[in-house]
């Protein structure tokens, strides 16, 4: 069984969505974060050592950062085919687009998002433009960025691109738009909806 820490509306919200594809067992601890407006702190009961969300336990073993916790939960549960699995045709995209999406979108996003920036041979990763034009040019072939192939690096990145899409950090294109449909248009990402927030008690 597996623990999802999580806290509504934030990065954990997709591994609820990648759970109900994975059609794993799992159970959601709702904690508590700091939130952007200043309310909310850490949350003892929250294993993630910055106490941040998610975080995800399996039995001794505690997973955290979105692209460690994606490949763990797709190797554990191989069944339903959201990662190529070790040995298998597209692992080498798939690693690449999990660590591509922390290690290069992100940080461009909020560079930018700061108005920040860096030398390019400092900074790790290229300016946003360039690589939402790897992107987009991964989603011309796509219709997914593994090519026909539906993964969890779809989860992480076209649920981000749902969230930002059509504000300054990220122009609307039909591109993305059909992408957002096409990840957002899923039966999971529905059920997912549904275990956001905590069930309300009556009394
Ligand atoms: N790189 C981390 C980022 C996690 C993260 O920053 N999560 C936010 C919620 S979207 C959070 O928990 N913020 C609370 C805090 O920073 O204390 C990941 O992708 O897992």
């Amino acid at each position: 069984m597996i623990t999802l820490f999580h806290s509504p509306r934030t990065r954990s919200s997709r591994f609820i969505f990648l759970l109900e594809e994975l059609g794993a067992p799992y159970e959601i601890h709702y904690v508590g974060i700091q939130r952007g407006d200043g309310t909310g702190g850490p949350d003892a009961a929250n294993p993630h050592p910055h106490g941040k969300v998610p975080a995800i336990r399996d039995g001794d073993e505690t997973v955290f950062e979105s692209s460690a916790v994606a490949l763990y939960l797709t190797d554990k549960f191989p069944n339903n085919g959201l990662g190529p699995q070790v040995g298998e045709a597209g692992r080498g995209a798939y690693l690449t687009w999990l660590a591509y999406y922390c290690g290069v979108l992100e940080p461009g996003w909020m560079m930018q998002f700061a108005n920040v920036e860096l030398p390019r041979p400092m900074a790790g990763w290229p300016p946003v433009a360039e690589s939402m034009a790897h992107i987009t040019q991964a989603l011309e072939a796509g219709p997914y960025l593994l090519g026909d192939r539906f993964s969890a690096a779809d989860i992480l990145v076209g649920t981000t691109f749902a969230l930002f899409m059509g504000g300054p950090m990220l122009p609307e294109t039909p591109l993305l738009r059909g992408y957002v449909d096409r990840v957002t248009g899923r039966p999971a990402y529905a059920r997912a909806a549904a275990k956001e927030e905590p069930a309300a008690v009556v009394v």
